[in-house]
C-alpha cells in the first residue's frame, strides 16, 4: 500500500467524522423529526459534533497507541449502541429513551418482545462507524505518537466547548428556554443532539432521584395533618349532582377571562361562551385563576389531576414523571371510569406519554389517533374544529362512564389562522400577538359551539358533565402596552396579577339551577370540585385544593411564583394591593397570607420532591384494585 502523508491524528479525525456522519444519517433515517427551516437543519447537522470532539478527544491523553485504539473503538461502539437503541425504541414508542422509561416498563407492555419485533437488518448501519474506525486502525500506518503538547490539547478542548456554546446559542434562538422548560424530547434531540440529550436526561433524573432517596415517609404525617386540617367538606346540595355521568374536561388553550363577555372594536369575541355564562345548566366562575409555571399546559394538567402545585424550576411533567400520584384519573378509574386524554400532538410533548402512565390514565389519543386532512392543520398542528369533531367520534366508541380530557391547540401563540377561519378582523395595536389573539379566540369559541352540537347529535350530551377551563395566559406581560390600549388603562403589576384569571365553566346538562360563582379559586381546586359533583368523596386524598362549592372553601389562590389573590387583597412584587381598588395598601394586611402561601407551596414541593405519595400508596395498597391500564 502506498504510504500517504497522513496527519498525526488521522485515526482520531476519521473516528470523529465517521461517528458524526453515522449519527446524522441515523437522525434523518430513523426519527420522524420535523425540520421547519434551514437553521433547524443546520443545528441538527452540527449537534453531535461538540460531544464527539470531547469524548473522542480524551484519546489525546493516552500514550499507548493500543490503548488509544481500543478507546476509540469503545466510544464508537457506545455511541452506535445509543443511536441503535433509540432507533429501535422510537419505532415502537415514537419517542427517545429517557431514564424513567427504563424503570417503568410495566406501563408499556413487554419491552423485550417489542424490541425483537422492531429490529431491522438495516440497523447494522448504526455500527458502520465502528467498522470504519477498525479499518482505519488496521490500514493507516502506525506513527510514533509524541505526547501531545498541552497547548494544542487545550486548544482542541476549547474548540469543542466553543462549538457546544454555538450549538446552544443557535438552539436558544430557535427555541427559547429549551433547557429550563424541557418541552419535548424530540426538540431536545433536534437542538442539542442525541448524546447531549442523554447527558441532560441523566443529570435531571439523578437530581430528582437524590431528593427522593432522602425522604423516608415520616414527612407524610406533617403534610397529612395540614391537608386534613384544610379539608373542605362537599356542599350538600351539589354533591353527586352528576353522579355516574361521563366527565368531559376541555383545556382551552391560552384562554384568559378578559375576552369573555367583552367586545373588540364592536365584535363579540366569544358569542357561544358568553351564552354559557348565562345558562342555567352552567356554573361560570368569574374569579378563577391559573396557577401554572414554566410547564404551561402540562402544569395545568398536573394541577387538575393531582390538586398539587407544579414545580418552580422546570416542568414537573419532566422532572417527576416517575412519582406515585393520586390523580383524578386514578380515582375515577377506581370508580369504574375509562380514563383518557385526547390531544392531537406528538405524544412525547411535555413528556405526556410517560407522565400519563404515572397518572394512571388508561389511554392517550395522540396525533396518531387523528386523521389530519389537507387544510386541517395550522400553527401548532391540527385545528380545533376537526380535532373536537374526531374526538367526539372516538368517544362514541368508548366504554361508559368515561373521563376524557381534551387539550385544544389552535389558540396558541403565535395565534395564526388560515384566512377562511378568521371570523372577526384583527385588532390594531403595537402587538401583533394581541391583534391576532382575538381572532383565534373567536375560532376557539366556534369550535366549542360545534363540539356541544356534536355531543348532542351523538347522544353523549345528556349523560355527561362538561368542564372547560383556560390553561394559562395567552398574552404575556411583554404586551402590557397593547393590553393597556385594549382595556383602556395603564397596566400595573396589580393588573398583571388579575389578568391571570382564566375562565372556568362547569356545564351540567339538565341541571337548571346553575349560577355565576365569584369565589376566588384556582386550578388546584378542580379535582375535589369535580369529584364531589360526581359523588365521590375526597376526604382521604392528599390534595391541596378545596371544593369551590364548599362552605369551607377559602377565597385564596396562590400562584406558583408566590403571588396570591384573596377576596380582599392582591399580592405581587412585594406589594399588597386592595383587590377592589387596585391601590397599594399597608403590607401588614397581606402578611399572614404571605406566610401561608409559603407553607402551602413548601408542602406541595415536599410531596413531589420526596415522592411522598408512594408511602401513602403502600398504606392503602390492599384496598385498591390495580388501575393502571396498558398504554398503546
Ligand atoms: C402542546 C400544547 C401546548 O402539546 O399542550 O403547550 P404550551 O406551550 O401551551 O404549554
Ligand atoms: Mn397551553
Amino acid at each position: 500500500m502506498k504510504k500517504l502523508a497522513l496527519p498525526k491524528h488521522s485515526v482520531l479525525i476519521i473516528a470523529i467524522i465517521a461517528t458524526w456522519i453515522t449519527t446524522y444519517i441515523g437522525y434523518v433515517t430513523s426519527f420522524k423529526m420535523k425540520i421547519d427551516n434551514v437553521m433547524q437543519e443546520l443545528i441538527l447537522f452540527i449537534n453531535p459534533l461538540s460531544f464527539l470532539l470531547f469524548v473522542y478527544g480524551v484519546a489525546l491523553f493516552m500514550k499507548s497507541t493500543k490503548r488509544r485504539n481500543i478507546y476509540l473503538l469503545s466510544v464508537s461502539l457506545g455511541t452506535s449502541l445509543i443511536m441503535f437503541s433509540n432507533a429501535v425504541f422510537y419505532r415502537f414508542f415514537n419517542d427517545f429513551i429517557t431514564l424513567p422509561v427504563l424503570f417503568q416498563t410495566s406501563n408499556f407492555g413487554d419491552l423485550s418482545s417489542s424490541i425483537t419485533a422492531n429490529l431491522h437488518l438495516t440497523d447494522i448501519f448504526f455500527f458502520s462507524d465502528v467498522l470504519i474506525i477498525y479499518l482505519a486502525i488496521k490500514f493507516i500506518p502506525e506513527k510514533e505518537i509524541s505526547i501531545q503538547k498541552p497547548i494544542a490539547r487545550k486548544l482542541y478542548f476549547v474548540t469543542s466547548a466553543a462549538l457546544l456554546m454555538v450549538n446552544l446559542g443557535l438552539a436558544e434562538t430557535e427555541r427559547p428556554q429549551l433547557l429550563t422548560r424541557s418541552f419535548d424530547r424530540e426538540l431536545l434531540v433536534k437542538n442539542i443532539g442525541a448524546y447531549n440529550y442523554h447527558i441532560y436526561d441523566v443529570f435531571m433524573q439523578s437530581k430528582t432521584h437524590a431528593q427522593r432517596v432522602l425522604a423516608d415517609g415520616s414527612e407524610l404525617v406533617e403534610v397529612g395533618n395540614y391537608i386534613n386540617a384544610n379539608y373542605a367538606a362537599p356542599s350538600a346540595d351539589k354533591f353527586g349532582i352528576a353522579k355516574d355521568r361521563n366527565l368531559i374536561v376541555v383545556s382551552l388553550e391560552s384562554l384568559q377571562s378578559f375576552v369573555i363577555n367583552n367586545e373588540m372594536d364592536g365584535h363579540v369575541i366569544t358569542p357561544f361562551l358568553n351564552e354559557l355564562t348565562k345558562d342555567p345548566d352552567t356554573f361560570y366562575f368569574t374569579d378563577f385563576y391559573h396557577q401554572t409555571g414554566l410547564g404551561k399546559t402540562s402544569d395545568s394538567e398536573f394541577l387538575i389531576e393531582n390538586s398539587l402545585y407544579p414545580r418552580n424550576g422546570g416542568a414537573v411533567f419532566f422532572t417527576h414523571s416517575g412519582n406515585t400520584y393520586q390523580s383524578l384519573a386514578e380515582r375515577l378509574g377506581q370508580n369504574g371510569y375509562f380514563t383518557n386524554v385526547m390531544h392531537a400532538n406528538n405524544r412525547s410533548f411535555w413528556n405526556r406519554d410517560i407522565m400519563y402512565g404515572a397518572l394512571g390514565i388508561d389511554k392517550f389519543y395522540d396525533i396518531e389517533s387523528y386523521v389530519v386532512e389537507e387544510g386541517q392543520a395550522v400553527n401548532w398542528g391540527m385545528k380545533d374544529i376537526p380535532f373536537l369533531e374526531q374526538s367526539v367520534d372516538l368517544m362514541t366508541d368508548m366504554q361508559q362512564p368515561f373521563y376524557s380530557r381534551l387539550i385544544t391547540l389552535t389558540n396558541h401563540h403565535p395565534f395564526t389562522l388560515d384566512e377562511e377561519d378568521k371570523m372577526i378582523p384583527e385588532y390594531t395595536s403595537n402587538s401583533n400577538t394581541l391583534n391576532r389573539y382575538f381572532q383565534t379566540v373567536r375560532y376557539m369559541d366556534e369550535s366549542i359551539k360545534l363540539f356541544f352540537e356534536d355531543l348532542k347529535e351523538k347522544g353523549l350530551y345528556d349523560n355527561s358533565i362538561i368542564v372547560m377551563y383556560g390553561d394559562h395566559y395567552g398574552i404575556s406581560e411583554n404586551h402590557n402596552k397593547a393590553m393597556g390600549m385594549y382595556l383602556d388603562k395603564e397596566i400595573t403589576p396589580y393588573d398583571n396579577a388579575v389578568l391571570q384569571k382564566v375562565p372556568l365553566f362547569i356545564h351540567v346538562p339538565g341541571y337548571g339551577k346553575a349560577t355565576t360563582v365569584d369565589e376566588v379559586s384556582g386550578q388546584i381546586d378542580l379535582r375535589p370540585t369535580i369529584l364531589h359533583l360526581l359523588g365521590i368523596d375526597t376526604k382521604d386524598d392528599m390534595q391541596l385544593g378545596a371544593d369551590i362549592f364548599s362552605e369551607d372553601h377559602e377565597p385564596f389562590v396562590i400562584f406558583r411564583d408566590g403571588r396570591f389573590v384573596t377576596d380582599k387583597y392582591v399580592y405581587t412584587q412585594d406589594v399588597c394591593y386592595d383587590s377592589e381598588t387596585g391601590e397599594p395598601i399597608e403590607a401588614v394586611a397581606c402578611e399572614p397570607y404571605i406566610e401561608n402561601a409559603g407553607v402551602e407551596l413548601g408542602y406541595s414541593d415536599m410531596i413531589i420532591n420526596g415522592d411522598l405519595l408512594r408511602f401513602k400508596q403502600q398504606e392503602d395498597e390492599q384496598l385498591l384494585p390495580n388501575v393502571i391500564g396498558e398504554q398503546e
